[in-house]
């Protein structure tokens, strides 16, 4: 049986085609900052809250993070783990994943045993993903030890995607990196959606209306934005990018 934030996200993209997330790095920002942010965000249309970063942030740091935005918002929180220290008891659910172009079993598989006990502890929501980095990859790619998969090689990505679909991996990421200069391009999303049956998240670098629009438009069901929260006029900019991902939505 599907669980409640997964079916929540599965009815939102019945009803919307594509929707949007916003990412939050613990590291970056304090709980009160946290919880304006998810505000913002809420405002602006967002549909879900992922909290996680590449680097490090502290256990009782993450908890405080979280506690702050469910305050705050009424929205699904899902972490979005780089390393078992990701883990919370205060989030609804978890994407439940693995990195599928790692040369390191850890973040295959590894980081993933130590955690499911924790998540079973917490009672939180597993959604199962795998994660494919894609183009420059970031510091996720660093992190990750990833052989990151080039923009100009789709069919590369296609194989990656359908591999975790046949594990049964029922959400994709394609991972162009935070805050790199080129997000995903259009050709490799629509190359991938169109072998894929399981729904799809792209995110990387976003940060335009037209960018998020030709995501929607190549067969992104999830656009994820992380880098935008940071700019002043945060909530404006997210907004602009929801629009894109409506106007444009396949
Ligand atoms: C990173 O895909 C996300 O994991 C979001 O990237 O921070 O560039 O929006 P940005």
């Amino acid at each position: 049986m599907l669980g409640r934030v997964e079916k929540y996200l599965l009815e939102k993209i019945a009803a919307e085609k594509t929707i949007h997330m916003t990412l939050i790095d613990p590291e970056k920002i304090t709980p009160a900052q946290a919880s304006i942010v998810a505000e913002n965000s809420k405002d602006s249309g967002t549909t879900a809250i992922m909290i996680g970063g590449s680097t490090f942030s502290s256990q009782e740091h993450l908890d405080a993070v979280i506690q702050a935005i469910k305050k705050a918002v009424d929205l699904p929180t899902i972490l979005f783990p780089n390393n078992v220290s990701g883990i919370s008891r205060y989030s609804d659910a978890i994407w439940f994943m693995s990195l599928l172009n790692s040369v390191d079993p850890y973040f295959l598989v590894g980081a993933q045993i130590l955690g499911a006990p924790l998540i079973k502890k917490f009672n939180i929501e597993p959604i199962p993903m795998g994660y494919i980095i894609v183009g420059q990859g970031g510091t996720a790619g660093v992190v990750g030890k990833a052989i990151a998969i080039p923009y100009d090689k789709p069919e590369l990505a296609t194989a990656h995607a359908l591999a975790g679909q046949y594990f049964g991996m029922r959400f994709i990421y394609l991972e162009g990196g935070s805050g790199v200069a080129n997000p995903v391009p259009p050709e490799m999303i629509r190359t991938v959606k169109k072998y894929l049956d399981a729904t799809l998240i792209v995110g990387g670098g976003i940060r335009t209306r037209e960018q998020a629009a030709a995501a929607a438009q190549a067969g992104a069901d999830i656009i994820v934005t992380g880098n935008l929260i940071e700019v002043a006029d945060n909530k404006q900019r997210i907004a602009e990018v929801i629009e894109g991902i409506k106007q444009k939505s396949k």
